[in-house]
């Protein structure tokens, strides 16, 4: 059995990493058994240091990315078939606008902002014994800090970065649309990605600006519902 290592369920969503939902929802989609190894543990574990990896019989695989070409050229996976070359390249572009765009907006909304950081702390550190548990936070949110400073989003205002995401939610409101899924009326692997990102700001309980501009698109928030109904079992979004 393919084994995910992932975080396990936070804020009312089975994971807080997108890139772990990515790659759930991915699996659910083409219809391959697997199953989950949660807890931040697996990161010790990790050969890239980050979250997920998969153990396929033996086989690592680190990196969303890498993981599903790996899934792709062993189990196959119906998601694939009948795509033309553009709506592959489609798919390829906005797949990848949101790893490294709309995810770094989702890090500012957690990490930055005084609002949301609070119930971060609480959740990742929370279990902590004293005084680690005000320790270790600390450090956690400077080096995601650093990170985001690095990368350029942390130069941004709140406002900046929150006009920048809503271009972002409705980009792919457009690009949905009235269909059921964004490339038609059948699931590719841009809807395991897109699910994996808008889940977390549209499904989770995080509540601030950034989860509110998602949910005034309304034909996404339906299109989140969908997925979440069609694949998932209730518990998964703690719905039970
Ligand atoms: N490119 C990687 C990104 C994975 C990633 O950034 N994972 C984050 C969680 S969302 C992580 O494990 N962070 C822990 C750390 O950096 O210590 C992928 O697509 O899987």
């Amino acid at each position: 059995m393919i084994k995910l290592y992932s975080f396990g369920q936070a804020f009312g969503v089975p994971d807080p990493s997108p890139f772990v939902m990515k790659v759930d929802a991915w699996l659910r989609m083409s219809e391959i058994a697997f199953e989950h190894v949660s807890g931040i543990s697996g990161l010790r574990k990790a050969p890239k240091g980050k979250l997920p990896f998969i153990d396929d019989n033996g086989t690592v695989v680190a990196d969303s990315h890498l993981i599903i070409d790996h899934l792709r050229k062993q189990h196959g996976s119906r998601l694939d078939d009948g795509w033309s070359g553009e709506q592959r390249a489609i798919a390829t572009l906005v797949g990848k606008s949101l790893d490294e765009h709309l995810y770094w907006c989702l890090v500012y909304s957690r990490w930055v902002k005084d609002d949301t950081w609070p119930l971060i702390k609480q959740n990742f550190f929370g279990g902590l014994p004293f005084p680690l548990r005000q320790l270790v936070p600390m450090v956690a949110r400077s080096k995601v800090k650093r990170a985001l400073h690095l990368q350029g989003f942390g130069r941004h205002s709140d406002e900046e970065v929150l006009a920048m995401t809503t271009e972002m939610f409705a980009a792919l409101s457009e690009l949905l649309g009235d269909n059921h899924y964004l490339q038609g009326e059948r699931p590719s692997t841009l809807d395991a990605t897109a699910f994996a990102f808008l889940c977390e700001f549209i499904l989770s309980d995080i509540r601030n600006s950034f989860s509110a501009q998602a949910c005034s698109f309304e034909n996404l928030v339906r299109y989140c519902e969908r997925i979440r109904d069609e694949y998932y079992p209730a518990h998964a979004f703690n719905r039970v």
